[in-house]
């Protein structure tokens, strides 16, 4: 085949050799454009033949026409190509959309809440109202108004959690070992009839072990009212029982101990097994207690309860060791939602 211009002109051969290594020896982005003008520019080498192409044989034209815009069409994607490449690199997205979704995790009830919220429900349906009070606690309210003799061991150190605080008329201040404090302040501002019942934090010195932990939860309930009996007691105890465990729950009440009630007992319900577990305490409001308190205990007469939360929730959902109710172990804990 004849060369398509006589002398100057380059075989297609050529301008393809020479358009791909200007291509390959592009460093920067600042080349592409020059690049561009020499070939695909109004005075590039490509436009200058496309031009050229009417002074061809007709019978020429067509082919040389088509090679000449393959070319045209190879240096110009090339060019995006290599404009591509050279521009600023790629930013790494933050978030990889081709990940599952994270599920949004919701909180839940902790046991021991769950379990106090009930007992607060069903004596809320006995017309109880709730009290609350501090957990640093003057001795005054936690030991005296109680009934706690002085030499009492739990007084000591090795059983009550001090306050390192100036010591006033109301005693040291202490880590409440129970409710009751509550009860008193309790009695103190509010005149008979009174229902409630208080729970919350108590503390105690003890190493944690599968049945005691330092801070537990207490849950007491006081009545004091004109004529109250211990056969109250005794009914209110066997009617919360039997809305908490059961209702054919077996409920016995065995002679017991406390300084602020008298009489006092201890209450079992009968386990699955047919063995007897303690549940909780309870008795008479001793006079000495109503009288701390301002209360006239030859008008007046109640009856009063204490029982443990965590040893509660272990036997509503059947485990053994109470630290798993501080662990942290969410596994463990979400099987009782
Ligand atoms: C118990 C057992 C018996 C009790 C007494 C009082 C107060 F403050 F009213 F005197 N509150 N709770 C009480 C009585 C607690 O727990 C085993």
């Amino acid at each position: 085949m004849a060369p398509a211009q006589s002398g100057e002109a380059d075989s297609i051969e050529a301008l393809w050799a020479d358009a791909r290594t200007e291509l390959d020896a592009v460093q920067t982005h600042e080349e592409l454009e020059p690049l561009r003008l020499r070939w695909l520019g109004r005075r590039g080498r490509i436009t200058l033949r496309l031009r050229g192409l009417g002074e061809l044989d007709e019978a020429e034209r067509p082919a040389a026409g088509a090679e000449l815009n393959r070319l045209k069409g190879f240096i110009s994607e090339t060019l995006q190509m290599r404009h591509a490449e050279l521009s600023a690199p790629v930013e790494t997205p933050d978030i990889d959309v081709s990940l599952p979704g994270r599920a949004v995790e919701t909180g839940g009830i902790h046991p021991c809440t769950a379990v106090m919220d009930e007992v607060e429900d069903f004596f809320a349906g006995l017309g109880y109202c709730t009290a609350s009070g501090p957990e640093v606690e003057y001795e005054s309210y936690n030991f005296d108004a109680l009934n706690i003799p002085e030499d009492h061991p739990a007084r000591t150190m090795h059983d009550t959690l001090y306050i390192n605080a100036p010591v006033g008329r109301q005693g040291r201040q202490l880590l409440r070992t129970h409710t009751s404090p509550i009860q008193v302040r309790l009695l103190e501002r509010q005149a008979p009839p009174v229902y409630a019942v208080s729970m919350g934090r108590t503390y105690r010195s003890d190493a944690p072990d599968a049945t005691h932990i330092p801070m537990f939860h207490q849950i007491e309930g006081i009545v004091v009212d004109e004529g109250i009996s211990f056969a109250d007691l005794k009914g209110t105890i066997e009617l919360f029982l039997r809305s908490f465990f059961g209702p054919d729950t077996e409920v016995r009440l065995r002679p017991s101990y406390f300084p602020f009630t008298e009489p006092s007992a201890e209450v079992d319900v009968r386990g699955s097994g047919g063995d007897w577990l303690e549940v909780m305490g309870c008795g008479l409001m001793h006079p000495k207690v109503l009288q701390g308190c301002g209360i006239d205990s030859a008008r007046y007469s109640g009856f009063a309860f204490g029982m443990g939360v965590e040893r509660l929730t272990m036997l509503r959902f059947g485990f053994a060791d109470l630290r798993a109710l501080i662990s942290g172990d969410i596994d463990f804990l979400r099987q009782f939602r």
